[in-house]
Parts: C-alpha cells; sequence; structure tokens
C-alpha cells in the first residue's frame, strides 16, 4: 500500500509514527513543510523536516516535541556571549550538527532533497522524506506595528510562533516564494501513485496550507483518483497543542473541526475524522460533501495514534 502524507512537525510526525506501527509493511512517503523554515547564523534550519526525522528516526526530544534528545546549548551561549542572537530561537548543540550539514551540502549544490536524503540516511526515519519545494519558501505573517508604514509589518513565521507565542493578531499569512517554487523531485509522482493520500492532524494553514500552496500539488492531489482523508488538529473547538487558531482567523476559519473540513474543501478531502467531543459536528461536514466519523483523536500513545490511523485508512476504504 502507498500512502502520502502531508506533514507540518509535531502533529504530522506523531501521526506518522503511529501510521507506522499500524501498517508497518506500507510504502510512506511523507511531502514535509519547509514554509517555517529559517536562515539563523548563517545556517539554514528545517524545523519540520527535522521534526518528522529526529520523531521517526529516535532522536526527538519526547515531551518537547521539536530538537534533540539529550540536547545541550553551550554553542548557543557561547553565541549570546558574543551578543549574537537571536536569544529566542533554541538551537541546540546537537541540532547544530544537522543544520551544518545541511548548509554544507546545500552551498556545494545539492538541492534540499538530496541533503534531506543524505540526513534520513543517518536517521532511518522508515518512511520516503520529502520537502515540498526544493525552492525557498518563507511564510511570514503579518502584525500591527504603529512605528512602521502603514501601520503593519510581516515577521518570519518563527518570530510570530516563538518570539511572540503568537499573542497578538496575525492579519495575514503569505507563503513568501511559494508562487514560484516548484514540487521536489518526487512529490507529484509520489501523489500521481498513491493509493490513499492522508492529512494528519497537522496546522491547516502553515503546515498543510503552505505544502498546498506550490504550485501543483494541490491540484495534483484533487485530480489522484483515490481517497484523500484528513484528520482534525481542532478538538473541542480549540488547537489541542500550539496556537492554530490565531492562523485560522487570519485566514477567515473558524477554530473548528468542522470549519477546518470546509476549509479544504470536498474538492481536495473525500473523508475527515473528528474527535469525539465533536460529534455533533459530524452531519455538518458530511452536508459538504465530505464523509465523516467521529473518534478519540488524541495521539496519548502510540497505540491510540495507530488506532486513528487505522480508522482513516478505514475511512478511506469507505469512501473509494
Ligand atoms: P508543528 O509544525 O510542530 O506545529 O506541527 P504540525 O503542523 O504537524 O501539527 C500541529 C497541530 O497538531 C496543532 O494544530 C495541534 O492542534 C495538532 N495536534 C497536536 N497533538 C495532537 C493530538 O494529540 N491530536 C490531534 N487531533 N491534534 C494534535
Ligand atoms: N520552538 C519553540 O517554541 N522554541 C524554540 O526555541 C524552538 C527552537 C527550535 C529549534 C529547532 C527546531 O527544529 C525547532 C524549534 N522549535 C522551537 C519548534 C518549531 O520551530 C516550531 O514549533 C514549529 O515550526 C511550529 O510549527
Ligand atoms: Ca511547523
Amino acid at each position: 500500500q502507498r500512502i502520502v502524507v502531508l506533514a507540518g512537525g509535531i502533529g504530522g510526525a506523531r501521526f506518522l509514527r503511529g501510521l507506522k506501527s499500524a501498517v508497518p509493511d506500507a510504502d510512506i512517503t511523507v511531502v514535509g513543510n519547509t514554509g517555517d523554515d529559517i536562515h539563523l547564523f548563517g545556517l539554514k534550519v528545517c524545523p519540520d523536516l527535522d521534526t518528522v526525522m529526529y520523531t521517526l528516526g529516535g532522536g526527538i526530544h519526547e515531551e518537547q516535541g521539536w530538537g534533540r534528545a539529550a540536547e545541550t546549548f553551550a554553542v548557543k551561549e557561547e553565541l549570546a556571549a558574543y551578543g549574537v542572537g537571536p536569544e529566542w530561537f533554541g538551537l541546540g548543540d546537537r541540532d547544530f550538527a544537522t543544520h551544518i550539514v545541511r548548509t554544507q551540502m546545500t552551498a556545494a549544490g545539492y538541492p534540499l532533497s538530496a541533503v534531506t536524503e543524505a540526513l534520513c540516511a543517518r536517521w532511518q526515519p522508515g518512511v520516503r522524506l520529502l520537502p515540498m519545494t526544493d525552492d525557498r519558501v518563507e511564510t511570514h505573517v503579518l502584525i500591527d506595528d504603529p512605528e512602521a508604514e502603514g501601520g503593519r509589518r510581516a515577521v518570519h513565521f518563527q518570530e510570530y510562533w516563538v518570539r511572540l507565542r503568537a499573542s497578538v493578531d496575525a492579519h495575514a499569512v503569505v507563503p513568501v516564494g511559494a508562487e514560484a517554487a516548484k514540487p521536489a523531485p518526487g512529490v507529484l509522482e509520489a501523489i500521481a501513485g498513491a493509493d490513499v493520500i492522508l492529512f494528519p492532524p497537522s496546522n491547516p494553514v502553515v503546515s498543510i496550507g503552505t505544502i498546498l500552496a506550490v504550485p501543483g500539488i494541490r491540484e495534483a492531489i484533487a485530480d489522484a483518483d483515490v481517497p484523500v482523508v484528513g484528520l482534525s488538529p481542532i478538538v473541542g473547538d480549540a488547537p489541542v497543542r500550539g496556537m492554530a487558531d490565531k492562523v485560522l482567523a487570519a485566514v477567515g476559519v473558524e477554530s473548528t473541526a468542522a470549519a477546518v473540513a470546509t476549509h479544504y474543501g470536498s474538492g481536495l478531502l473525500d473523508g475527515w475524522l473528528i474527535d469525539t467531543v465533536d460529534a455533533d459536528s459530524v452531519a455538518a461536514v458530511e452536508e459538504a460533501g465530505i464523509r465523516c466519523r467521529a473518534v478519540p483523536l488524541m495521539m496519548s500513545d502510540e497505540e491510540a495514534t495507530a488506532t486513528m490511523a487505522r480508522q482513516a485508512l478505514e475511512l478511506a476504504e469507505e469512501v473509494r
């Protein structure tokens, strides 16, 4: 069974771990979000690709969900002693090595897809991990700034998320560079050859929305004659983790499991899983032409997550 999964960071990675344990023999291709990528200290950092790679490869900081286990921060402290920041982004010593290898290979002319493959040769994530694109895409967020011309200013997504903790309103979320980006080698081929396409409970705007913004990807999914099934990251009208509600508001979507489904639309989604606490919304989603089931959607451990993955695949068979 060939499965394609569009993934952000933590939500995508944890779901993938459950999917792998539910269907160990499946051939899984992950199309990863690179809109969160940031250049720091001359290094290219790819948080979402790394979160998937470390989580599936056994190197993740489990409680935090991002970064390396048993991490230390000597380099960051030394940089700070020189007055070199940003101090708000926690790059650890072990993690730094990944960014050094990535940056060195990039400078030598390798595209991000080849670099990611090389990094995965160490981590053996057990899936084919592809960046959505080899081109540079950077998600920026438009926020209020009384000092700025027009009263607004765009900040890098990481600055909005990590430094500002999404505590101010987002007026717009812009995947800068997406319109000119091409899907990375293998992405469209994987989608066209898939038996099923899954949207894990990743952020609908800054993770899956950014991947879909790369010209050709959304079209390929809509054209693929196979079931497309998603799982809601919104449970009980709030994100399970993080501040997805803030970026959903920026695109005019309510923070409900049903609103996210209709935001993707029946042109893209065939099936949608929502949590049992949102069972009242099944009818509304089905009225939008998307088959919907209410099941427990908390990824509390690998077994609960594997059950979610099995239910997504069962729903795919129902709509096939
Ligand atoms: P990020 O890039 O690290 O922000 O990760 P993703 O975009 O892949 O996933 C983030 C989303 O995962 C958030 O909007 C959360 O609400 C969602 N999420 C995290 N844990 C769970 C869970 O246990 N169940 C569900 N349904 N969603 C979750
Ligand atoms: N998230 C934080 O909240 N604070 C950090 O200092 C931080 C550092 C960091 C370093 C490497 C990496 O791969 C991820 C990191 N993250 C950090 C997580 C991440 O950037 C965001 O949570 C996601 O991109 C949000 O989608
Ligand atoms: Ca992310």
